[in-house]
């Protein structure tokens, strides 16, 4: 059963339009029933990538055209996620490198570039949403071309096909067109590129299997689920074979159970499987990624998969603030162990370790977005935990300290300037590139202490009122910076346990910006709101109107009252300093000092303590 196939990976920066593309790819190919319902950007499946309109996992899907069945990995943008698209490239043999017609190149761009060029692809440049206001194709194309080089392509890389396109809009075409106006009908001119361009994977049914593991899914009826691509033999249910971690690594004999290939949006149960076919297999209990698959007689190992280092770290601990338990199902410690550990079935860029104290993890990810979508995830199926502040990954190089060191590129209005380059420098960047494209924006481009942009797209986001675009990716590690101060703010701390009154509200108004409305439950020890000064200050939240003499006149009652933070997750991670911590349940966000009373917090702080 041998059938004309590809398999393409879908990368770009983030929000450049993958999702969106693979869904037009999807439609046209005629995948669906006339008719049938389907959600926009499909494959962005899960709750939370639905709701933030980002992609997190690399996902597979599969279409047909002209008779050709093409594999389809859509990846994720957001740099805690350029480990995702690093697997997702391993399992094909092409990739559509899309890039938005209006923004050019942005770093994730380069890091998903990069990658591509040095397995070998050769990929196919799509100048995606020509249709925006401010679409400048020609120089997208320079700009990639340039890029290409910078990253050392071969002249046959250099050589690459472009394809102009609006997803959005459904249509693709080789050629420019006026302006504002549709170029073409339909997406066939990328689909074709794809067949002509894309190679068609190469390989020997007859010879021994050799399957390399690219991703992981996990199911709690069949475990682990192997998803990779055939590169020679032929894969079959109840297979005996190799688990070969690289040729020298570990090696076990196991049984393959089923066999499945992407269909659509579905996977289909197949007898069996050959070379550039990408499978999912289920079986092998402990399977994991990078490992090859392989034949019993004659093992054909490829090398393990790198799997990236995590740069952050975040203590997860058991809530144990006086409100611990109201909301939440799972809350013991040995709980959210055991949800910890069943992540790491699939979230293979997570480190989990004991921290010695009891009932508080290290959890290490790829960044904040990495950390706070699992966070998320839990806080959904029912956990109540609290977190501390997330700090990066030291290295000791000989006898000195190395910190991960980011590439920040913001994209902001002139007049944001001076306020987002005094920002930054504050926190210790340097200043690498700085573009003007003449149209009343620049683009600044930062090196800068991981450290240094925690907490930074809150503060990001109010220099620039909202019109900023920031993004960063991990670069290197380098000696240590030196001290960065910390949050400018001090925080009002509740005095007592209670209520929230609007009473103390009007009271507090003019002390801060608070996180907390009447009627919200307090504890002692519970941070209230943002002081308008550098200090710490304890305050009364719950305090009553004293009514000792009454007066009749409604005057006095109409108290004036700034609406109130709204504390997202990310928002609260990002603010808190070290003293203090998140508390996460499924209905609340609150934040706290880790010491709840002012006695505690005082010998805490005290030199020596
Ligand atoms: N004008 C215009 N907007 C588009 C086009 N394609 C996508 N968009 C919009 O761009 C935004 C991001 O689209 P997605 O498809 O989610 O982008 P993505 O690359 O998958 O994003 P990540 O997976 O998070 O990296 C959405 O608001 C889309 O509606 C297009 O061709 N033209
Ligand atoms: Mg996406």
């Amino acid at each position: 059963m041998t059938h004309a196939i590809r398999n393409i990976a879908i990368i770009a920066h983030v929000d450049h339009g993958k999702t969106t593309m693979v869904d037009m790819l999807l439609r046209q190919s005629g995948t669906f029933r006339e008719n049938e319902k389907v959600a926009e950007r499909v494959m962005d499946s899960n709750d939370i990538e639905r709701e933030r309109g980002i992609t997190i996992l690399a996902k597979n899907c599969a279409v047909t055209w002209k008779g050709t069945h093409i594999n389809i990995v859509d990846t994720p943008g957001h740099a805690d996620f350029g480990g995702e698209v690093e697997r997702a490239l391993s399992m094909v043999d092409g990739v559509v490198l899309l890039i938005d017609a209006q923004e050019g190149p942005m770093p994730q761009t380069r890091f998903v570039t990069k990658k591509a060029l040095a397995l070998g692809l050769k990929p196919i440049v799509v100048v995606n949403k020509v249709d925006k206001p401010g679409s400048r194709p020609d120089y997208v194309i320079n700009a990639a071309f340039e890029l290409f080089d910078k990253l050392g392509a071969t002249e046959d890389q250099l050589d690459f096909p472009v394809v102009y396109a609006s997803g959005l809009n459904g249509w693709a075409s080789l050629t420019e067109g006026p302006a504002g106006e549709h170029w073409a009908t339909d997406m066939s001119a990328l689909f074709d590129t794809v067949l002509t361009h894309v190679p068609a994977h190469e390989g020997d049914p007859a010879a021994p299997l050799q399957l390399q593991i690219s991703s992981l899914y996990y199911s709690s009826f069949v475990g682990r689920i192997g998803v990779g691509r055939v590169n020679a033999g032929t894969v079959k249910p109840a297979m005996d074979v190799w688990v070969m971690e690289g040729p020298d690594g570990r090696a076990y004999k196991s049984r393959v159970n089923q066999v499945q290939t992407f269909e659509g949006l579905e996977r289909i149960q197949v007898t069996e499987a050959g070379p550039g076919e990408i499978v999912l297999i289920n079986g092998i209990e402990d399977i994991g990624i990078g490992v090859t698959v392989t034949d019993i007689a004659s093992p054909q190992p490829l090398p393990m998969l790198k799997v990236d280092e995590p740069t952050l770290t975040m203590n997860f601990c058991v809530n144990n603030s006086p409100l611990a338990g109201r909301e939440g199902k799972f809350v013991t410690s040995r709980q959210i162990w055991d949800r910890l550990q069943k992540e790491l079935q699939s979230n293979v860029a997570l480190k989990v370790k004991e921290s010695g104290e009891d009932g508080i993890f290290e959890v290490s990810g790829r960044g904040e977005l990495h950390l706070t979508i699992l966070l998320e995830n839990m806080r959904r199926e029912g956990y109540e935990l609290a977190v501390g502040k997330p700090r990066v990954v030291m290295k000791d190089v000989g006898d000195e300290r190395h910190e991960p060191i980011e590439m920040v590129t913001v994209d902001i209005e002139d007049q944001h300037q001076g306020g987002v380059m005094q920002a930054l420098g504050e926190r210790k960047g340097e200043l690498a590139n700085m573009e003007t494209d003449g149209r009343g924006r620049v683009r600044l481009e930062y090196r800068i202490p991981a450290r240094g942009l925690i907490g930074f797209s809150n503060e990001f986001m109010n220099l620039t009122r909202g019109t900023g675009l920031i993004s960063n990716i991990f670069d290197s590690y380098e000696a240590y910076k030196g001290e960065i101060a910390g949050r400018k703010n001090g925080v009002l701390i509740s005095m007592d346990q209670g209520e929230i009154v609007t009473y103390a509200l009007g009271k507090l108004d003019d002390r801060g910006r608070m996180f907390v409305k009447a009627g919200d439950p307090v504890y002692e020890g519970m941070i209230v709101g943002i002081h308008s000064r550098d200090n710490d200050l304890v305050v009364n939240a719950v305090r009553q109107k004293q009514l000792t003499n009454f007066r009749v006149s409604g005057k006095e009652d109409a108290i004036k009252i700034t609406p109130p933070i709204d504390l997202s997750l990310e928002y609260a991670v990002e603010f808190i300093a070290d003293d203090e911590l998140v508390e996460i349940t499924p209905k609340s966000i609150r934040v706290r000092k880790r010491f709840l009373t002012e006695h505690e917090r005082k010998r805490a702080g005290r030199p020596g303590a």
